[in-house]
């Protein structure tokens, strides 16, 4: 059996069972699935331990979401269902140990699922795949750094090289993974914030100066409105719920702005309170805005317009801390109502009324992720959203302000310690000072410019700190050949996933130790830290038996790499065998780099941690370009397809993380054992002659060029019309590689036009 495989998920024999989406989420199901997952996968003992210290001032940084926890108190256990699997999948019993990797080839490993994959348990030791062979065999930890070593010393240039980082790695990991690629000459370092919140980052960078949110947990209970769009929390941030549920008995309004009614905006019972279980819970949004896919510009140019008609501004706020009003003004009122009722699928009364609540609140924060980030126009929408909280000084104000909510636990650490494919000159020069280094200063490849840079046959190395890049990424089949062209390709890894199928001539999977674990080097036992959505620093410490003995921690793996290559391309001068064993050295490292973390070692151990300077929000001041934060002016837009196509969005269901397929139920959604589906308005299905449960295929279109995937079962859902939505990552194949957010480059996953016709 080859290794020619393109990296696509097998199909499914069935269609999915359906039930009628749920009313209320969390609640009692969500307390016996969080048990039932925690003792069918790590048993008894092991998952009480692990659930009583994720998120505790003492215990482990909870990898679910980056959702903050209450800086005062915490409950027993302050996680939730989702995080619960999260936990639960990295406590597993099951081992994918060598003798099961030299039981399968990698040909048929491909062609299980994402689920089957994940399910095979905790990667024990280091493997490799030999060019040539089909089966991965063991190797020892010093041999997979020779290999890593022999082969970029062999390249030419330090930009055939990629250093990938996936959000879950601590800040510890992510400094010294940033400085491993630098010292090695290149700025090559794109990371999965590319494919999630870049759009928010780099709107938010250039409206106000930060690429973060400006507000904290405490101020959701202090907010007059709270507008959450492009969101399903009840998955994918279920302790948010918490928080919107204490805004709501706080007196505060929700809008929930989405082209489905997802159930976590419905109603809400807090699994770890008995009261509340028994009651019917509290309801969220007061009002759900069934907006069209991308019709997020014109929805809230609407409402820009309502606020300037009801001249409901905060003058002085304008007068003093911005720029561009005029200009702003000028083009909200030449919108046309009807090409904002068009764009957004919402008629002039919604729009209006909202716009009358928004035009009242005192204080507003608006809420957004993936439904916001990932289109062509992402930025003009998240700076539209800008422009109207500008409108009414909602920045640097208790309870207002812009909440962009973060994916992965620690991607916004990530991005803060250094991950980051364009640095400022600020950056690299402070990094030079501080650890000696000569930072390349081209800028380097973020994901997308990845797959061109291997596709083209330019980068040949590939290195991945956690993730699954193939199965992450947008355009299956491109993806999948783009690494295919690799010499090396190198995933550091705690399960096994496709990114081990699908690989250079020669791979290697680097087994890591998971959050939940004793991380203990011969000076002790070491923490890391991590930066949650609204950026305090805290630690986290594992206290589980590690799943294999020959597991090694992130940090130690990154200097064990940049320790080989020293003594093949000469010397770093850094410390790194010291910087394995100690992570204090690390922190003091980061703290003489980046402004932010004076006194780090001492501030990290403080119960909660501490949270960096937020100039927006802790003064109003805004360090743009301008110097005052920026109305920008953008025309209306959004994404529209043609007559008898469809505009598609790739989601996630209840029972997965990101790539990893955890089951096969979409319990809030009523979608039960099947994942191949395609989610459409049922008077689309009849206008087309179909029924529930046909087979239909997809052919996405995009500049000319098409991407086929076959065998998708239709299921009737309340969508608006012309909208379909489809699960990632098996739709990924549809997602042009070429089709990508102006000015982030972030694939457009949540806008792809398609069409569909039956299966064979
Ligand atoms: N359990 C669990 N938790 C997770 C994750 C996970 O996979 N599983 N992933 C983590 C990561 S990395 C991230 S980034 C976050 C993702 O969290 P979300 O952004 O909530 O994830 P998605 O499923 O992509 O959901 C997008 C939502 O946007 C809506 N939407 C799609 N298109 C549009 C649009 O054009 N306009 C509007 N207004 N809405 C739209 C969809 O209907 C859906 O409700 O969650 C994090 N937490
Ligand atoms: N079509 C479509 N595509 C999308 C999205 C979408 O909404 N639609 N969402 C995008 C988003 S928001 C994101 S963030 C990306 C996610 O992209 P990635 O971050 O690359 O993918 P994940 O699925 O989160 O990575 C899962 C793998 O991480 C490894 N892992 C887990 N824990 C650890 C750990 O502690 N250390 C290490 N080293 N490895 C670990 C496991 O081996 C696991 O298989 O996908 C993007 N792709
Ligand atoms: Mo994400």
């Amino acid at each position: 059996m080859g290794r020619d495989v393109e990296g696509l998920t097998p199909l499914e024999p069935s269609p999915p069972r359906l039930s009628k989406p749920k009313e209320v989420a969390a609640g009692i199901p969500a307390v016996i699935s969080t048990l039932s997952h925690g003792l069918s996968r790590m048993g008894s003992l092991a998952s009480f331990r692990n659930f009583t210290s994720v998120n505790r001032f003492d215990g482990f940084d909870c990898p679910g979401c980056a959702w903050p926890d209450p800086d005062g108190h915490r409950t027993v256990a302050e996680f939730c269902e989702n995080g619960a699997k999260a936990v639960a999948d990295e406590g597993t019993r099951k081992r994918a140990s060598p003798e099961f990797w030299s039981k399968w080839s990698v040909g048929e490993l491909s062609r299980k699922s994402d689920q089957w994959l994940n399910s095979q348990g905790r990667l024990t030791h280091p493997m490799i795949l030999r060019s040539g062979s089909d089966y991965y065999a063991k190797l020892s930890w010093d041999e997979a750094f020779d290999v890593i070593s022999d082969e970029l010393q062999s390249l030419e240039d330090p930009d055939q090289a990629i250093f990938y980082t996936s959000g879950r790695t601590s800040n510890e990991a992510a400094f010294l993974w940033q400085l491993l690629a630098r010292r090695f000459g290149t700025n090559n370092l794109p990371d999965c914030s590319n494919m999630c919140h870049e759009s928010s980052s780099v709107a938010l960078h250039d409206s106000i100066g930060i690429s973060k949110g400006t507000v904290t947990l405490d101020d959701f209970t202090k907010a007059d409105l709270i507008i959450v769009a492009g969101q399903n929390p009840g998955s994918n941030h279920p302790r948010m719920l918490t928080a919107l549920r204490d805004a709501k008995r706080a007196g505060a309004s929700v809008i929930s702005i989405n082209p489905l009614f997802e159930t976590g905006m419905k109603r809400f019972k807090h699994p770890q309170a008995p009261l509340e279980l028994l009651g019917s819970g509290t309801s969220i949004a007061d009002e759900h805005i069934s907006v069209r896919v991308n019709g997020d510009f014109s929805l809230f140019r609407g409402l820009a317009k309502t606020v300037l008609q009801r001249e409901a501004l905060d003058k002085e706020f304008i007068a003093t801390h911005t720029r561009g009003f005029a200009d702003y003004r000028r083009t909200v009122e030449s919108t046309s109502w009807g090409s904002i009722i068009s764009g957004s699928g919402v008629n002039l009364e919604v729009i209006s009324n909202l716009g009358a609540i928004v035009s009242k609140s005192k204080s507003t924060i608006v809420c957004w992720a993936m439904g916001l980030t990932q289109h062509r126009n992402s930025v003009a929408i998240i700076q539209e959203i800008t422009n109207l909280l500008l409108l009414g000084g909602h920045i640097g104000r208790p309870g207002a302000g812009v909440c962009p909510v973060r994916g992965h636990s620690n991607v916004q650490g990530d991005r803060t310690v250094g991950i980051n494919h364009n640095p400022s000159d600020k950056f690299l020069s402070d990094l030079h000072d501080s650890t000696g280094i000569i930072p390349p200063s081209k800028p380097g490849v973020d994901s997308v410019r990845a797959v061109k840079s291997m596709r083209d046959g330019v980068a040949k190395v590939f290195l991945s700190m956690g993730g699954n890049f193939v199965s992450a990424m947008s355009d299956t089949k491109a993806t999948a050949s783009a690494l295919s062209n690799c010499s090396l390709t190198v995933q550091v890894s705690t399960k096994p996933n496709r990114s081990h199928l699908i690989t250079g001539r020669t791979a290697l999977i680097l087994p890591c130790l998971g959050r939940s674990e004793t991380d203990l080097t011969d000076r002790g036992e070491q923490f890391v830290s991590v930066e949650n959505s609204m950026g305090i620093v805290h630690s986290s410490k594992g206290s589980s038996t590690p799943a294999s003995p020959f597991l090694r921690s992130e940090p130690s793996i990154i200097c064990g790499i940049a320790s080989t290559l020293d003594t093949r391309i000469g010397r770093s001068g850094i410390a790194w065998q010291d910087l394995s064993k100690d992570y204090d050295m690390v922190r003091g490292l980061i703290e003489a780099s980046i402004p932010g973390f004076e006194g780090y070692n001492e501030r990290v151990r403080s119960d909660g941690g501490f949270y960096l300077p937020n100039a927006p929000r802790d003064s109003r001041t805004f360090n743009t370009d301008t110097g005052y934060a920026n109305f920008r002016v953008h025309d209306i837009s959004g994404a529209t397809a043609d007559t008898g196509q469809f505009l598609m969005m790739t989601i996630r269901s209840h029972d997965q993380y990101n790539t990893t397929v955890y089951g096969l139920d979409d319990r809030y959604r009523g979608i039960n054992k099947g994942r191949r589906v395609v989610l459409m308005n049922q008077s689309d299905i009849d206008e087309n002659g179909w029924s529930e449960g046909d087979l239909v295929d997809l052919t996405s279109h995009f500049e000319g060029s098409e991407r086929h995937a076959p065998n998708w079962y239709l299921v009737p859902y309340d969508i608006p019309k012309g909208n379909i939505a489809t699960y990632f990552p098996e739709a990924n194949v549809l997602v042009p590689l070429d089709s990508v957010a102006e000015g982030s480059n972030t694939p457009t996953s949540k806008s792809v036009v398609v069409s569909i016709r039956g299966s064979d």
